[in-house]
């Protein structure tokens, strides 16, 4: 089957900065968008998906016959690994949305469940072509059919209340929470349960991480790593000496976040942040820490998660470094009015 892309060719919709990441729920339309080789435009009513492979009744299945299933929300943070040709530069392409479709467990028992030597499920879009010169048939993805049972995966077929648009992957995608996005296949078009892993770009060349402790000396890029980031105070505020200002964040894992630590001094100190609790799993958890900058100067803020393995943010060479947030102090106000000018305006700020 062919697909039209369009536009074709890489989309990158920009993310938000930082400091723009106000809602808990993203809108959106301010979600990023992400795809190698263009949009697929996919027509709902000739659309199936087929699922194939170590299944007992191969099946394909329209998005009438989904409908019959059990509909579940799922509330997750969704991360981008950033630029897989650049992967240690960090890109904060993040949100926070309510996805609602099937669990892909309840697909798979549709099709009569599964063989016993079944341990990977792959997932294939409708799109494909070349990407830094590796060309595929299809966007392909897996995952190891453990990660399944807990009913978390979902097929979905809407995004925070509204059917998925074109480039959120219309009329099924994939999200697997707590990974990073690449492994969300969108313009869903098949999966297959397999003994071994998939081998295609995407799963063998990019997105994967170097790890000497694995024979191939390559690892998935699967779980998110812990991070987080600070949405106020944005960068270059002026802050008032004297005045306490709150700074507060988001945070994520996939793990979990444990912790979140916070830097005024550009990480020569760091005190542990208010963690509000965990509002659903797979969520990113607000952070706030109360302070209160004495000289005027410049400063840097940082902040870094700690998952529930331990695990940290490094301070550079990897996607999730550590943000920093330059800021500057100022004296405050002497109470001094300001003159008019002759021409009756103030004068400009010094
Ligand atoms: N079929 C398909 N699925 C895909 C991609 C793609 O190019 N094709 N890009 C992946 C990447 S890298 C990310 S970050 C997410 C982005 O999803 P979004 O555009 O809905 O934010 O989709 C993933 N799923
Ligand atoms: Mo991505």
């Amino acid at each position: 089957m062919t697909v039209l892309l369009d536009p074709s060719g890489t989309v990158r919709r920009r993310p938000l900065a930082p400091h723009q990441l106000t809602d808990e729920t993203t809108p959106t339309a301010l979600v990023p968008v992400l795809a190698h080789f263009g949009i697929a435009r996919i027509d709902a009513a000739g659309w199936v998906l087929s699922i194939e492979g170590l299944v007992r009744q191969p099946a394909r299945l329209s998005l009438a016959d989904l409908r019959r299933l059990k509909r579940r929300d799922l509330r997750a943070v969704f991360c981008c690994a950033g630029n897989p040709l650049e992967p240690t530069v960090p890109t904060r392409r993040v949100a926070n949305v309510v996805w609602s479709g099937f669990a892909l467990a309840d697909v798979l028992a549709l099709a009569g469940g599964v063989f016993p030597e079944a341990c990977f499920v792959w997932s294939s879009g409708a799109d494909g072509g070349s990407f830094g010169g590796h060309s595929t048939a299809a966007y392909l993805k897996d995952l190891p059919l453990e990660r399944v049972a807990a009913g978390d995966v979902l097929l979905a077929d809407a995004i925070n209340g509204e059917p998925l648009p074109a480039e959120h992957g219309y009329p099924l995608r994939l999200v697997v929470p707590g990974w990073y996005g690449t492994n969300s296949v969108k313009w869903l078009s098949r999966i297959v349960l397999a003994d071994r892993r998939a081998d295609g770009p995407f799963t063998s060349v990019f997105y994967t991480d170097p790890d000497p402790a694995s024979p191939s000396g390559r690892r998935p890029v699967w779980n998110l790593a812990p991070e987080a980031v600070i949405v106020s105070p944005a960068p270059h505020a002026m802050l008032v000496a004297g005045h306490t200002v709150r700074i507060e964040g988001w945070a994520w894992a996939g793990s979990g976040v444990d912790s979140v630590q916070v830097s005024t001094n550009a990480g020569r100190s760091w005190t542990t942040a208010d963690l509000a609790p965990e509002t659903g799993r797979w969520m990113w958890r607000r952070f706030d820490f109360a302070w209160q900058p004495m000289a005027p100067d410049p400063a840097e803020l940082r902040c870094r998660a700690v998952d529930r393995a331990g695990a940290t943010q490094p301070d550079s060479g990897a996607r999730n470094a550590i943000q920093r947030v330059p800021v500057a102090i100022v004296a405050p106000p002497t109470g001094a009015a300001i003159r008019p000018t002759a021409a009756g305006n103030s004068p400009p700020f010094p």
